[in-house]
Formats: C-alpha cells, structure tokens, sequence
C-alpha cells in the first residue's frame, strides 16, 4: 500500500536537499522509482512513512550485520550518550575498539578512528604519499573509495550507477595522479607499474568489490599485487570499509593470505552509527601527526558514543562467531534465488561471499567492470520496483552489494523467494 506520506516526504525533501537525498543512490534514480522515507526499522524490518513494511537486504549498506535497533547496541549507546556525545578530548574507549581492531587485523598494528570510510581513504592515500615521498595511486575501473577527489575518477557506486565515471568539480590535475587498471588484470597492473615504478605511492583495491556489485578479487591477483608492491616499495591498500568485519572477523585478509600494509575500514565498525578507520604498521602509522607529520584532524573523530557502537557490535560478533551461519545461509539463498530466475528463463550471474552478494542481470560471468556493465540494468530496475512492491527491499541500483544480517531467519528468505517467485520480469 503506497499512500502519499512518501510522495509528500520527497517533495518537501526536494525543495530543502538538493535531490532530496543526503547521498546520490537513496533517491533511486537508476531503478526509475520515487524513493521511500523510512520511519523506523528493527531486526530485518524497515518501516516506511506509509505504513509499509519491508524486509531489508540492502541494511543502510552494509552496517547492520546485526539487524537494525540492536538491543545491546542501543543498550550500551544509551549509557555512553548519557555522560555526554562529545568531549574532543580522548577517551579510554577509542583505545578499547583501536585494540579490538588491532587484536582482529594481523596486519594492523595502530589504527586512526575517523567518522567516514571516505576520511579513511583519504587519510590512508595521504599516509601513503607521504611515507614513500610519491605522487601516483593506482586504484581499478568500478572501483569505489568514498567522494574524495583524487578518487572519483571512473568511480563505482553511485558515481558508476549516474554513469558519471569521473565528476565534475574535480580538477584535472586532482586526477592526475591517479592511475586506473581493470580489476583482477595483472598484466595490466605490471605494465603500469613498468610505466611508473618509483612513482607509485600505493595501490587501492577492495579486496572484494562492492561497488560494481560484489565481484571477488582472484587470490592469485592480489597475492601478485602484493609481490609488485614490495618489489616497487609501493604500498598496498585493501579498502574493506564493506568487507571489514563482514565476511570475516577482521577483514578478508585472513581467508585470502595477503596482507595490507594500509587498511581503511567502516560502516560494521561502527554499529551504525557515523566511523570509518585506517590501520596497518606501526612503522607507517606512526607518520601520521601528532607523532609524525603527515597531518590529518577531524572533531569527531573517535566519538564516544560512535566508539561505543562500534565496541558493541564486534564484541557480539567475535562472541556470537555468525561468519560460517551467515555463509552458509546466504549461499542457500543466492542458489534458491538462481533456481528462481531459471524457471523464468532470465539470464543472471549471482557473485558472493561470505554473507553479501550481487544478482546480475547478464548471462556472463562478472569478474571487473567491463563484464559487470553487461548486466540488463533495465531489468534489475524491474526486479527492484516489483520486489519492493512485495515488500521486500534491496538496493536500488544493478552495481550495489546485497546482505543478509544475523536476523535473517529461514522464514525471511523463504518469504523473499515466494515474493520473488511472484513477481513478472
Ligand atoms: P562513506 O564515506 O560512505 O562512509 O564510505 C565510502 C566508501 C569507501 N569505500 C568503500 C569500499 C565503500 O563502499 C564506501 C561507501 N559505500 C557506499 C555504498 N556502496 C555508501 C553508500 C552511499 O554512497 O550512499
């Protein structure tokens, strides 16, 4: 049932928020809809203004491994907000969750707490500039860093959905610097590097991308871009700001065996609330200021009651260990959901891991941009639009992850597939 209380909510949003929305993909232009105005959610659910409930894979993008409204979570913030939101002056906890992140990432040794994954990017690429003294990043085509400038260049995510590979407002010389490759393509990664050697400060990659939907990066790419970068003195970034605490405890890393000298994380380590972080040797962490002089600041950075959000969320994930459940139960999902579209006789590659995942609408495997831009955009606009109809709500765009949360029961994926079973594509 769609009353007006949404139309109405985005109009009046439209005259005061440019597009009415506080970021790009909420106003789900690329799947041709007028977007929902949440009033509420809990667990799976989210509640619209008009009443509507709907069940939630998309889960603010990745945050809400928990399920929304988290009682131990809300728990322990409610104590933490009551002696105050924000001192600017350090606090205890900030060193508790820079430990659990440490005691979690082997390759981590000191952590900087920021309030974005973008913040954490762009502190991790200026680290990285100035420890080695170089100018240039390679970061790979789909590829999403946050909206920092020397990063919007052939940007994933929203950027990649408003097909606006790189954005206005960016100086040509902002951009310079920065090198594209395609994604899990090592010789073209070892041309560049032949072309740059000493000129590379570092490499970007989302071990698995989320931002042109989830595509694996191959173990024997990244194990190669690790040997280019010790062989250049290059340094190596894993963006896990998605990955990080999603599909394992800690990152990636551990299950892929290659090691990050820079790790930027996000979104789960903060339960939610606003957190990004950047991680990795002592020996380059210690050249940010005040020890160092590479500088970078923000007000609320470490924020006590962001921090404590973040603190509740690992400890119930390293106490409750959901990563194999979580696997499992989506990987149960994503055949169910193929075993659907097949009976409807429409193309698709599903690509996950761990407990996120992409349905891709292209008969062709999706292993880097090139391939995940086959995919009938048209169609997935289709299958948004009738899926949330039924009540279900996923992210609105083709080039987005999906992912399931610990409150994801049988009963909630069995009521996805009759929904989706329902539907005409
Ligand atoms: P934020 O600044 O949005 O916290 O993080 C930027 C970022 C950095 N790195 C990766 C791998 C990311 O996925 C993101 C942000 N992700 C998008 C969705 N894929 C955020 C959603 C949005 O832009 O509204």
């Amino acid at each position: 049932m769609r009353t007006q209380k949404n139309a109405r909510s985005f109009s009046n949003a439209c005259k005061v928020i440019p597009g009415g929305v506080n970021s790009p993909v909420r106003a789900f232009k690329s799947v041709g809809a007028a977007p929902i105005f949440i009033d509420r959610a809990k667990g799976v659910y989210l509640y619209d203004v008009d009443g509507n409930r709907y069940i939630d894979y998309c889960l603010s993008w990745g945050p809400m491994i928990l399920g929304h409204a988290n009682n131990v979570i809300l728990a322990d913030v409610k104590k933490a907000i009551s002696r105050g939101s924000s001192y600017g002056i350090p606090t205890t906890v900030e060193t508790d969750l820079a430990k659990m992140i440490v005691d979690a990432i082997e390759s981590v040794q000191k952590v900087r707490l920021v309030s974005s994954g973008t913040e954490a990017v762009m502190t991790a690429v200026r680290l990285a500039r100035g420890t080695t003294g170089r100018d240039k990043i390679i970061k790979f085509i789909g590829g999403y860093h946050g909206h920092v400038d020397h990063m919007l260049v052939s940007a994933g995510s929203g950027a990649l959905t408003l097909g606006a590979p790189s954005s206005p407002g960016v100086p040509k010389d902002f951009a310079k610097h920065t090198i594209l490759a395609n994604y899990n393509d090592i010789d073209n990664v070892k041309k560049l590097f032949e072309k740059y050697s000493d000129q590379i400060a570092a490499v970007i990659i989302e071990p698995v991308a989320g931002n042109m939907g989830v595509i694996p990066a191959k173990k024997s790419f990244l194990k190669s871009l690790r040997t280019l970068c010790n062989k250049n003195k290059s340094l190596l970034i894993f963006d896990e700001v998605i990955t990080g605490f999603r599909v394992d405890y800690g990152g990636v890393q551990k299950k892929i065996g290659v090691k990050a000298d820079l790790t930027c994380l996000g979104k789960i380590i903060g339960g939610g609330f606003p957190i990004g972080a950047v991680g990795g040797k002592a020996s380059i962490m210690n050249n940010l200021s005040p020890q160092g002089s590479v500088y970078q600041a923000g007000t609320l950075s470490g924020n006590p009651v962001c921090v404590t959000a973040g603190i509740a969320t690992l400890r119930a994930l390293r106490s409750q260990k959901p990563y194999a459940a979580l696997e499992r139960r989506t990987k149960k999902f994503c055949k169910q959901i193929s075993e659907v579209l097949d009976e409807k006789g429409v193309a698709h590659t599903i690509n996950q891991v761990g407990s996120m995942f992409t349905v891709f609408f292209t008969d062709s495997d999706v292993t880097d941009f090139d391939s995940a831009f086959t995919s009938n955009t048209k169609m997935y606009a289709k299958y948004f639009q009738q899926m949330l109809k039924a009540d279900i709500y996923l992210p609105p765009s083709q080039f987005e992850a999906n992912f399931l949360s610990t409150k994801h029961t049988d009963a909630h994926l069995k009521k996805t597939i009759e929904a989706l079973r329902s539907i005409k594509l």
